[in-house]
């Protein structure tokens, strides 16, 4: 069976933050393909990748950009298909613009935009699987446990590191 989610990034330097979301998927036994897609610099790979996902039987598009971010909002114009936006932290300003960029979508045309940086591709990987285990009882039950396990990795008592 194809994979369900589509990890896609602007540049192979967007790889290094949203390796995290594909490490999660990992964890979570999802599968997914990730590709490089530039909304700049490969316009027609953008049109024909968009206008291609739901029929390749992609069910949900993690799309990470950074600076001028116009990939996730221009794969949500194109494809009917849930975008979970990424905004990667740019060098020049932290990913400020990024983030921008991809959250202020015009009334219509909905991104899921997440934290900047390698918090928000993680979650944007757990919000893809959540999506999924609604139909899938057996995810449900991984996503259950990685929270169990997230849980028991919290000391309920703080302590001096320094000591
Ligand atoms: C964006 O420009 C990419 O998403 C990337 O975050 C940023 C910089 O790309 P590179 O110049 O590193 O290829 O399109």
């Amino acid at each position: 069976m194809n994979p369900k989610v589509a990890i896609v990034m602007g540049s192979q330097s967007d790889w290094e933050t949203m390796k995290n979301a594909a490490d999660t998927l990992d964890i979570l036994d999802v599968d997914y393909e990730a590709r490089i897609v530039s909304a700049h610099r490969t316009p027609d790979r953008l049109y024909d990748f968009a206008r291609g996902a739901r029929g390749e039987g992609f069910q949900i598009i993690i799309a990470g950009a950074g600076g001028a971010a116009h990939l996730p909002g221009m794969l949500a114009a194109l494809t009917p298909l849930p975008v979970l936006g990424v905004p990667v932290q740019s060098r020049a300003l932290s990913g400020q613009d990024s983030l921008l960029s991809i959250v202020q979508m015009p009334a219509g045309v909905p991104v899921g935009t997440l934290a900047i940086g390698k918090a928000g591709a993680v979650n944007a990987a757990l919000l893809a699987a959540a999506v999924l285990a609604l139909t899938d009882p057996e995810l449900a039950g991984r996503l259950d446990d990685y929270r169990a396990r997230q849980a028991a990795h919290v000391a309920e008592y703080p302590i001096d590191k320094d000591e």
